[in-house]
Parts: C-alpha cells; structure tokens; sequence
C-alpha cells in the first residue's frame, strides 16, 4: 500500500486564525477541528498569544481523513484516473480537510483493501471509524459532518448534466460514425451550455457546488480521451460549457487530484478497444 499525507490548506488555517483576531467574523464550523474549544480562546489576547498557542498540542491539527483512492498505472506512487476519487478528493479539498490517500492499484488489489470493500471499488473513505464506500455517499457524509464551506446543490439542480457521461462513453466505444452516439453526446452538451448560459457561470450560480465537483472529472476524462481516441473537441458553439471547464480545471483543488493524461488515456483503452 502507498500512502501520501495532504496536510490542511493554508487558507484553512489562516480562515481560522483570522476568525479569532478580527471578532465580527462568523467562525467557520470546521474551526472545530484546530480544537474547537471556543471558551478557552477567549484567552487569547493578542495575536503572539494565539500563535503560541497553536504551536502546543491544545491546537493538534486535525487527525487526517484515510481515502482509498485508484494508483496511476503509468508512474509509481501517483493519483490515479478514477473521476469518482477525483470527486471525492475535491470535496475534501473544497472543505479545507485534511486527507491520508492510500493508493490501490486496481489491477492487483491487495487482501487488505478486500476486507474493507469485498465488491473491490474506490473510493472508500474512513468517517467516524467506518469505512464508506460510493462518491455519492462520501460526498453527502462529507456535507453532513462538515457543513463548512458548504457545498450543497439544490435537489432541483442535483441532476443538471448527469447524462453527460454515459453519453461520452456511449461515443467513445462506437465504432460506427453514424450510430447517433455522437449526436446523443451533443445533444446532452447542448443542453448543459443552454442551462449554464441562464444559470451559470457553475450549475448553482455563482459558487461551486457538489454537483460541478462530480462533473469536473468526468468532464476532463471526456476531454482527454475524446481527444486522444477520437481527435474530438467540445465544439466552440458550445462556449458557456468551454468556460465552465476551464473555470473547474484551473480550480487550485482540480489542479492537485487530476489525473494524469496518460493514466485517463490507458485507463479507458480497454473500453475503446473491447
Ligand atoms: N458508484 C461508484 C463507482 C466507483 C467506481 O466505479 N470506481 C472504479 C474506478 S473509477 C472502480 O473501483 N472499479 C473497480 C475495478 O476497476 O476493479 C462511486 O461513485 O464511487
């Protein structure tokens, strides 16, 4: 097994000290894990103060989430081409958490991952000691423990773009140009850069929310092994879905827990050769 520590971002931390040294901010709720002992803060009188204090061990840093993530196949040690790890991890990014990865390579997995999950699947993340499988199940815990920053999509808007990706894998598999599995693709973008030109620029607006979260990877599989297998683009009539990939792919959090293109690329030619 490899493992890798991700340590909190610093925006995390200085959101936290910050929320102590300027009273009229709102604390963020995950403050609670630098301690989350408010009542004994309010001895901190000056910034030196505080700072001293979180050097000592009343201030540990909060223990880090374990998440068994898919290995790269094309270099050691490395994230692999999984976009429901992806998703996973740019929620524990978004939220400013802490996270262990325990890499597993798919191809060979190990006795100790099969205990964990008998059905063999990533991701699967530790949460108050009990390992959850599913992107969809982590991601709603992740909400419900850490509600801050939230990330919540509106049910009403949990749906937008979901047929996106079968639609890229329907096109990427056919081997017959006129099958209608392109045409089924586009129709689907379409639809996505008519919702997002009304209410975009991300599907709840203006901020980032789980559902762009879960679409962003599967979107830059879609744009890695279209381009690769089929030397296709997302075409320029469709420029509000080009800005929402740029706008996602560029994200700080995207651009640490992406695949590498040679992975995405190995990783589907099975699909496109079987
Ligand atoms: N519905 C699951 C799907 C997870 C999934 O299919 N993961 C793939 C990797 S991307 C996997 O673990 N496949 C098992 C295998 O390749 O043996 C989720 O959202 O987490």
């Amino acid at each position: 097994m490899s493992t890798a520590r991700i340590h909190p971002t610093a925006s995390a931390l200085s959101s936290t000290i910050k929320y102590h040294l300027v009273p009229n901010l709102r604390p963020p709720t995950n403050v609670v894990v630098f301690g989350g002992c408010h009542s004994h803060l309010k001895r901190f009188r000056t910034r030196r103060a505080l700072i001293l204090a979180m050097s000592s061990s009343s201030f540990a840093p909060p223990k880090p989430i374990e998440a068994i993530v898919k290995a790269s196949i094309t270099v050691p040690d490395k994230l692999g081409d999984c976009p429901f790890c992806q998703r996973v991890l740019l929620t524990l990014e978004e939220k400013h958490l802490p996270y262990d990865l325990k890499l597993v390579d798919l191809g060979n997995k190990p006795e100790w991952f099969l205990k964990i999950n008998a059905e063999g699947k990533v991701p699967v993340v530790k949460l108050d000691e009990k390992w959850v499988p599913d992107s969809d199940v982590i991601a709603q815990s992740l909400e419900e423990k850490y509600p801050d920053p939230p990330l919540r999509t509106p049910p009403e808007k949990a749906s937008v773009g979901s047929k996106i990706f079968s639609t890229f894998i329907g096109f990427l598999k056919s081997k017959d140009p006129n099958d209608g599995t392109e045409q089924a693709l586009l129709n689907e973008l379409s639809s996505f850069n008519d919702y997002l030109k009304e209410n975009g620029p991300f599907v709840n607006g203006k901020e980032v929310s789980a559902v762009d979260l879960s679409l962003g990877p599967k979107l830059y599989h879609l744009e890695i092994a279209l381009g690769h297998y089929k030397n296709w683009t997302i075409p320029d009539s469709l420029p509000y879905v080009k800005s929402y990939t740029k706008a996602i792919f560029s994200k700080d959090s995207f651009v640490k827990t992406r695949a590498l293109p040679e992975d995405v690329i190995a990783g589907w030619r099975p699909k496109v050769l079987g």
